[in-house]
């Protein structure tokens, strides 16, 4: 968490009238070295000792068992969409391991508010698979009664919200539901996702700023794929693309403790923003580098 505000003055504690019971991060947690690429699996296929979890076997085949079974379901799914017979489906092909992993590793009453392409997270949390598929097609299985678009699925029994077809809605709404469970002292924490994309819409930096503010029990969870459609991230962001991952988006705490997000706009001390502003004022044009 920030510590100190862009006008120096440290940055309150907590939100006001609010109770905070849970741990701050220590200093020297959220230091670059936490934004770095952490593989487990090194590209010949070998497990990276330095990295190793060491996951049950258990874990580890569930995992595999809920990977392979979506990358079926995506698969089948496309083929009904291209044949005409569902109107929409949003797979994750090649980002299956983050819907699954999160949901293996959060408790029942956590919440969970997906993008296009994690809606499968509720599957793996036990919500049954022909009620799921029955949404998409929009028969009489559909609990949300055709309410909603196809592949916007949600379920009560398993804390998930619909995503929204506007880009970046479900943020907010992550961050809203993580203050409401800090408000009634709940455990449940909150989980948001958006792709890269989402980066560039307005929710996603208030979210992150009013997560901030409020110190809310929220993980954001980015899935950079590098596209919005056809746009690629270096043009939908003016920081450094290699480090693009890291700067669009954070999570502190991937363990799923309860979780507190830091804000990424936000830095620790004045200066880089007073440099920047010396700069503006000197040469009329920001800087090509990020300011750090
Ligand atoms: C507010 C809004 N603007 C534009 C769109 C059109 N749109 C649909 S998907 C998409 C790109 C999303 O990219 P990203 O967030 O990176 O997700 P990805 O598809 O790469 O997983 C856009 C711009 C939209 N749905 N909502
Ligand atoms: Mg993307």
């Amino acid at each position: 968490m920030v510590g100190a505000m862009h006008d120096g003055r440290e940055a309150p504690d907590q939100a006001p009238g609010v109770s905070d019971p849970q741990p701050r991060a220590t200093a020297g947690e959220g230091t670059p070295a936490d934004l770095g690429l952490l593989q487990v699996i090194r590209d010949d296929g070998s497990i990276d000792p330095e990295t190793d979890p060491h996951a049950p076997p258990a874990v580890v085949l569930r995992a595999y068992r809920e990977i392979k079974r979506l990358r079926l379901i995506d698969a089948r799914m496309i083929l009904q969409q291209r044949q005409g017979r569902v109107g929409f489906y949003g797979a994750c092909t090649g980002q299956e391991a983050t819907p699954v992993a999160t949901a293996l590793t959060l408790e029942p009453e956590d919440w969970v508010f997906p993008a296009l392409r994690e809606s499968s997270i509720m599957l793996a949390r036990g919500f049954p698979l022909t009620t799921y598929l029955a949404q998409v097609y929009g028969n009489a299985g559909d609990i949300l009664k055709g309410r909603q678009m196809p592949s916007h699925m949600s379920g009560r029994s398993v804390n998930q919200v619909s995503w929204s077809s506007c880009i970046g809605t479900q943020i907010p709404q992550a961050v809203g539901a993580a203050w409401a469970a800090k408000h009634r002292g709940d455990r449940a924490i909150s989980v948001g996702f958006l792709g890269d994309g989402a980066t560039s819409e307005p929710d996603f930096h208030n979210a992150m700023n009013f997560a901030g503010v409020f110190r809310v029990p929220c993980v954001m969870i980015c899935q950079n794929n590098h596209w919005a459609i056809s746009v690629p991230s270096s043009r939908q962001t003016a920081s450094n693309t290699s480090q693009a991952p890291a700067r669009l988006a954070v999570c502190e705490r991937a363990d799923f403790t309860p979780a507190w997000v830091r804000p990424v706009f936000t830095t620790s001390t004045g200066l880089p923003a007073r440099r920047a502003a010396a700069r503006l004022r000197r040469k009329r044009t920001p800087s090509s580098k990020p300011s750090t």
